[in-house]
């Protein structure tokens, strides 16, 4: 799909705030492919469409939860996780996109998942580190993903997980699991 079709296809969909954070995520993405041999049009594609679901009723995503069969426990975890699965699946069934492996970027860029590819990778962090976010710690992670995107990524979810800690909010445990997962591997790569 082209650029131009995808952010008109997604754009009435989102606020204002929404699609320029949109806009962000994808020339994020891109420029993380570019520097770490990602697939820059799937970069692209899966950027423009992670949050097309951000802003459906709450009501309509746990219906498709259910019906589709996605992982139950998410609905007793917070809404805010919702969007990235019914995203995955609601950008294939009203924009007809198929791509697998951009779907999984899109399902998986809210909670991660162990096993992560580069391109939800990418998608990830590009999420976190867009030029319009502005929390805390982010500068520290856009110099990290210059430089190693896994080391990036693993300050990214810490930092997350944190964020919601100090809240008092639940961690849903994919979550936890992806944080495990990049540790694991990181450890690895420096034993092995
Ligand atoms: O959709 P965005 O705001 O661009 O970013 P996002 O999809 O990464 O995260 C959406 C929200 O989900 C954000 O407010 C933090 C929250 N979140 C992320 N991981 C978890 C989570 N909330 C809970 N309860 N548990 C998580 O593991
Ligand atoms: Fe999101
Ligand atoms: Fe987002």
């Amino acid at each position: 799909m082209e650029r131009e079709t995808a952010l008109n296809f997604v754009k009435p969909q989102l606020t204002e705030h929404r699609y320029e954070h949109t806009l962000g995520v994808m020339e994020t993405a891109i420029s993380l492919a570019k520097k770490y041999g990602g697939h820059e049009k799937k970069a692209e594609i899966a950027a423009i469409f992670h949050d097309y679901a951000k802003f459906r009723p709450k009501e309509e995503m746990k219906q498709i939860i259910i019906e589709q069969n996605f992982p139950q426990d998410l609905l007793d975890f917070n809404a805010e996780l919702w969007h990235a699965p019914v995203g995955a699946y609601l950008t294939k069934k009203e924009a007809g996109i198929t791509d697998e492996e951009i779907l999984n970027a899109i399902r998986y860029h809210t909670s991660g998942r162990p096993g992560m590819t580069l391109l939800e990778k990418i998608v990830y962090l590009a999420d976190y580190i867009e030029p319009g976010r502005q929390f805390p710690g982010v500068e520290e992670v856009r110099q990290m993903a210059a430089e190693n995107l896994d080391q990036a990524l693993i300050k990214a979810v810490q930092n997350t997980i944190m964020f919601l800690m100090k809240k008092n909010q639940q961690v849903y445990p994919e979550t936890f699991h992806t944080y495990n997962d990049l540790i694991r591997q990181w450890k690895d790569g420096l034993n092995g």
